[in-house]
């Protein structure tokens, strides 16, 4: 198959409400990420995902629509959308939207209909089941706790919903959803957009007869995801998807897919499957859960690097020549990637950050750059739950402490503190003026307080910069068959201190080197017959000597 151009690109992540205020709303809007889009340009990305931007109640910052064809109005008007998609093709680059097609709000008005009888136009538009002995139909559980039905007394029936109650998921099955989805899809295609990245897309069928899930002992529901997870028609409604619509634009998507495996991507995002360019996977981003089942992905325990190699090599070697990989350390979703995987110790973050980049963006795949991650932003180390917007950490701190009272405050706030979505979702660090020159009013959401020290001011000009370092990582990829289609193969799975491999392509040979620790250590890997040293963030190369933290990537030409 040849390069296509979304296996070459770079994709920058904004999370519209806290990039840039342009009117001292506190809010991030769309004139703002206008204004920011020559950084984007200057970072060298190829394209923006935006996550989303339509008429929203906000219970999930944005992932309940009420209204696909508007724009939300703290973030503007549909003359600012067109300006900033003009601007964005005027600097060639390409913009993704974010597809929220699982579930609406239910402020939507399809569900404002559906939810008034059994015998409306939208009553099959989503799932509604009777009770089962006067209670839910099922036992599954929330991703946002509780359970996953609410009770509707209209229709005496549940609806499902599995995220908050205020997001009922839309019932694909039912082939006039199909419709409307693929009819919101050409409306923004239409105005030129340049793809999406779909939300849960891989939730959408859901298992016939909606058995009971998996139900950690102890726990108040079962498990949802490995029942929902790539359901039985999951193929059938991608293939639909492509060949009615996404088939006749010349654009990229990503698929959301928490739960899936190399398997299942590949059925996807096959060379030949005419469904996806690529999947979001979630096996790096979930090494640690909790040893008490009860409490999921809450923990504060790190992730051992070789858990972290094994779950990234994988990815790398079963998909390559099959599919097509997403690369990505964090975004909205996640804590901040230096934080997380490597140390946010003042004394070693540049050097991580640099490492964490490199680790991941000379593998084989499309990078994602999140916000603030090209600057080394960090976590947001909050202490108390008021300091949490999320309705993910919210909700999970009442359901543990306060009902199941299967753990502590503070150990909960520890388990918040490591990994709750909020650490990503802080505004944006432009400058060391107040609010980070973020906004002019008073932030919807509190700054991390580090962003005097962590801005995009302070390095843009600075070429030892994370910035700039990001920048010829970019920039090595896009001059590079070898980065962008060479095949992988992984080195010493065992050790847990290095990460290290190689990648091949027409008799070119790279090695990646990183230290993952604040040790100084020695590994040969015939470094030294190599034939250039293409990037490395330290001044200059020690050879078989590998300095805490260090990086560094050779090319040989064979
Ligand atoms: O996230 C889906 C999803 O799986 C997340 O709930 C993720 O597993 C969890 O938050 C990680 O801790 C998507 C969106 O990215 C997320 O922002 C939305 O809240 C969610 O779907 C519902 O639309």
């Amino acid at each position: 198959m040849t390069k296509q151009w979304w296996q070459s690109s770079v994709v920058y992540q904004v999370y519209p409400r806290s990039y840039q205020d342009s009117n001292g709303d506190g809010v991030g809007d769309l004139p703002g990420i206008t204004q920011r889009l020559p950084y984007i340009k200057k970072l060298g990305a190829d394209v923006v995902w935006l996550n989303p931007i339509y008429k929203s109640p906000d219970k999930d910052n944005g992932y309940d629509i009420s209204d696909y064809r508007s724009i939300q109005p703290v973030y503007g008007t549909m003359d600012d959308f067109d300006k900033m998609l003009a601007k964005a093709h005027k600097l060639n680059l390409k913009l993704l939207m974010d597809l929220v097609v699982s579930h609406t709000s239910d402020q939507h008005e399809w569900f404002k209909q559906s939810r008034q009888s059994k015998d409306n136009p939208y009553a099959d538009y989503y799932i509604w089941r009777d009770p089962v002995d006067g209670h839910e139909p099922n036992n599954w559980g929330s991703y946002f706790s509780g359970s996953a039905w609410t009770y509707e007394p209209k229709r005496g029936q549940y609806y499902l919903h599995l995220f908050a109650p205020g997001q009922p998921d839309l019932k694909w099955e039912n082939p006039k959803v199909r419709e409307e989805v693929y009819s919101l899809m050409r409306f923004w295609l239409d105005k030129g957009i340049d793809g999406f990245r779909m939300d849960v897309i891989n939730l959408i069928s859901k298992p016939a007869g909606l058995p009971d899930a998996p139900q950690p002992k102890g726990a108040p529901y079962g498990n949802v995801e490995p029942l929902v997870s790539d359901g039985p028609r999951l193929n059938e409604f991608l293939h639909e998807m492509n060949d009615k619509v996404l088939s006749h634009y010349d654009i990229m998507t990503v698929g959301e897919m928490p739960g899936s495996t190399p398997e299942d991507a590949i059925k996807y995002t096959g060379l030949k499957a005419n469904e996806l360019n690529m999947v979001f996977q979630f096996q790096h981003v979930t090494l640690s859960p909790n040893p008490d089942k009860r409490l999921g992905k809450w923990n504060d325990q790190p992730v051992k690097l070789t858990d972290l190699k094994q779950a990234l090599s994988r990815w790398q070697t079963e998909l390559d020549g099959k599919g097509w990989n997403s690369l990505y350390w964090n975004n909205h979703d996640q804590p901040r990637a230096v934080s997380r995987f490597a140390t946010d110790e003042p004394k070693y973050r540049v050097l991580a950050a640099k490492m964490l980049g490199t680790t991941l963006h000379m593998m084989q795949g499309t990078p994602y750059v999140y916000e603030g991650e090209e600057l080394g932003e960090t976590n947001v180390h909050y202490q108390k739950l008021t300091d949490y917007e999320d309705i993910e950490s919210i909700n999970a701190y009442h359901q543990f402490v306060d009902t199941d009272k299967s753990v502590d405050g503070p150990t909960m706030l520890k388990y918040l503190e490591n990994i709750s979505r909020d650490n990503a979702r802080t505004p944006m660090h432009w400058d060391d003026s107040e609010n980070a020159g973020f906004t002019t009013g008073t932030p919807w959401f509190a700054l991390n307080p580090n962003y005097q020290e962590i801005n995009a001011k302070s390095q843009v000009d600075d070429q030892d910069s994370i910035f700039n370092y990001y920048r010829q990582l970019i920039s090595l990829r896009h001059d590079s068959d070898l980065i962008v289609l060479g095949t992988y193969e992984e080195l010493d799975p065992d050790d847990d201190q290095v990460f290290a491999y190689r990648r091949h392509y027409n008799g070119q040979t790279l090695l990646v080197i990183s230290n993952f620790t604040d040790q100084t250590i020695t590994r040969d890997y015939q470094q030294t017959q190599a034939n250039k040293l293409l990037i490395g963030n330290y001044q200059d190369d020690q050879g078989t000597e590998i300095r805490p933290y260090e990086t560094k990537v050779y090319q040989f030409n064979n």
